[in-house]
């Protein structure tokens, strides 16, 4: 009775026509025949790839993650505040919603929480996250969409009366200027008269520490970046030896960004059975898998700016490590 009582709260929509194999044969065989050689990052993410991410947010080194929770923590009412007490949260990549549950109580204690609209590519896990959030908080109801973001942006349902996008994580910084432009162009073209982006970005600081966040001394981010080179063996039937290559992390202080690559220890020849594809690296030739970009407030502003949008709200941490900021349609 209960459980039914919840679960008619839950709704779901399902947009994963395309093949997913067919695209990472895609992106691969274009990206390993690409001089200098480079990988998409959306392929760390299978399941090892998703649990050495979660450990890499639990590092000393790696501030990101828990400085965006510590403030969603401290600010959440301030910022839904200045977005104008939107009833609907519509989470890009939502996961399992950890962060996310500060913005949902700082709803609650402003009275306006009506729906949360989880978006993600993994249909189990956005399904669990919908279940357990019915049941902690009352009367929410959850509308599950089930999706590749990136493609499906223009199919999420419209919030009716005033709604926050959020895209957290930092994510944005996996994009290069270009994408990043469209995709933020795409975003703005979205969003009502009422509704808001609210956006977590990674900001510029001293290259000792960014390079530790991302060259961590357990290794974890190492495996992390050599899981793509496992998730390729396993999907495309390649034949990569992840022992052949050595982790890259250097901060690029012109371009702003985290450049992340592999570099290869040896000549080597990979045989890649599945897409019908030979590629060789020679000794020391790198591969880029990740761009993490970085930001100040005055850049953040010219990029939203060159995608239609205006930053009506900035909340950094207290060191100035991350901040969130909220953007409207221009
Ligand atoms: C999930 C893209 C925000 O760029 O900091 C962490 C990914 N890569 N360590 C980031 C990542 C290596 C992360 N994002």
């Amino acid at each position: 009775m209960k459980a039914e009582r919840l679960a008619e709260r839950i709704s779901v929509e399902v947009h994963l026509e395309e093949d997913h194999r067919a695209a990472l044969a895609r992106d691969v065989r274009l990206g390993l025949t690409m001089e200098p050689k480079e990988l998409p990052p959306k392929y760390f993410y299978d399941e090892r790839g998703s649990r050495l991410f979660e450990q890499i947010t639990e590092l000393e080194e790696y501030y990101p993650t828990r400085t965006e929770r510590a403030i969603l923590r401290d600010r959440g009412e301030e910022i839904l505040a200045a977005a104008g007490d939107p009833s609907t949260l519509v989470e890009l990549g939502s996961g399992s919603a950890s962060k996310t549950r500060h913005l949902l109580d700082a709803m609650r204690r402003r009275e306006c929480l009506g729906a949360y609209v989880p978006v993600d590519i993994s249909p189990e896990i956005t399904l669990e996250t919908a279940e357990s959030l019915v049941g902690e908080y009352e009367g929410l109801g959850v509308h599950c969409v089930v999706c590749d973001f990136e493609r499906d942006l223009e199919r999420i349902p419209p919030a009716p009366d005033g709604g926050l996008i959020a895209f957290l994580g930092g994510t944005i910084g996996n994009f290069y200027p270009d994408a990043r432009r469209e995709f933020l162009g795409r975003i703005a073209a979205s969003l009502g008269e009422r509704d808001m982006l609210l956006l977590g970005t990674d900001l510029i600081k001293e290259r000792r520490r960014l390079e530790a966040a991302y060259d961590d001394s357990l290794g974890v981010t190492a495996e992390f970046n050599k899981n793509v080179l496992r998730v390729l063996n396993a999907q495309l039937g390649a034949d990569f030896d992840p022992a052949a290559f050595e982790h890259v992390a250097r901060y690029d202080d012109r371009a702003a960004r985290m450049d992340i690559r592999l570099r290869s220890l040896c000549d080597q020849r990979v045989t890649l059975r599945g897409i019908d594809l030979e590629v060789t690296f020679d000794a020391a030739e790198e591969m880029r898998t990740e761009i993490s970009c970085k930001f100040t407030r005055h850049r953040l502003e010219q990029v939203y700016a060159s995608a239609g949008l205006r930053m009506c709200g900035w909340f950094p941490d207290p060191a100035r490590d991350y901040a969130l900021s909220l953007a409207r349609r221009r």
